[in-house]
């Protein structure tokens, strides 16, 4: 993604000329392209309670100010606690390999296994990835990614892009365009999988960037 595509993503705060100069739709309200929809992971505390259990909507938007207001009341990403995730996608998507949408498709993903280094900036990272998600700069107009990932674990914090394909031209942009916006650099890899091939025990990742 080119500097200026960082910088767009970057923009999408509120548009305060609107507040403060215009006298009739000062309470305009920015949309985005898409509806999305917040989904948190709680962690098990009891091996009888099964993914699907853990696995919950939290709340469904469709404008910048909508986005804001619920970021800044909700619990920061070096907040939540181990085996907890966040899932935003488009709405009508469940963050699972089961919903059609993502049934043919798969994920980018990078770990962040230096806990401590990653603590400072993990904030940062994944917020720079919604913005690139809800703003739609991590992609074209291909209508490809169906959301973004945020797990917590022991070993790594990982963040994925969920994809509706496999199609390999489509998934290289979109690799890139994460690389830049999760800043990392040429010898930091992330690596692509299709969920079919991720149930599989040792299976091993389709594409590496
Ligand atoms: P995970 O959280 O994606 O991987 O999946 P992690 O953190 O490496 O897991 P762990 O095995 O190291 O703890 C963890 C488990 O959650 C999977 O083995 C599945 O049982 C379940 N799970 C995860 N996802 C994304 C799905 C899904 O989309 N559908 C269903 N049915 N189960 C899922």
């Amino acid at each position: 993604m080119s500097e200026e595509l960082v910088n767009q993503t970057e923009s999408l705060t509120l548009d305060k000329q609107t507040i403060l100069s215009s006298k009739e739709s000062f309470n305009a309200k920015h949309p985005l392209n898409n509806q999305w929809t917040l989904w948190y992971t709680k962690p098990q505390v009891d091996k009888k309670e099964n993914w699907h259990d853990l696995l919950k909507p939290v709340i469904t938007f469709s404008s910048v100010e909508e986005f804001w207001g619920i970021y800044n009341s909700i619990p920061q990403a070096n907040q939540l606690p181990l085996k907890s995730d966040y899932h935003l996608f488009k709405n009508g998507i469940k963050p699972e390999w089961e919903d059609e949408k993502n049934a043919k498709g798969g994920k980018w993903q990078y770990a962040f296994t230096n806990k401590r280094e990653v603590g400072s900036i993990i904030n940062d990272l994944w917020l720079r990835g919604l913005l690139s998600v809800i703003g739609e700069t991590i992609e074209d107009e291909e209508e490809e990614v169906n959301g973004i990932v945020l797990n917590i674990r022991k070993q790594a914090i990982r963040i994925g892009i969920w994809t509706k394909s496999c199609d390999d031209e489509k998934l290289k942009v979109i690799g890139e365009r994460l690389k830049k916006v999760l800043r990392l650099s040429d010898e930091q890899k992330i690596e692509f999988m299709s969920h079919d091939a991720s149930t599989e025990k040792n299976a091993k990742p389709q594409i590496v960037l």
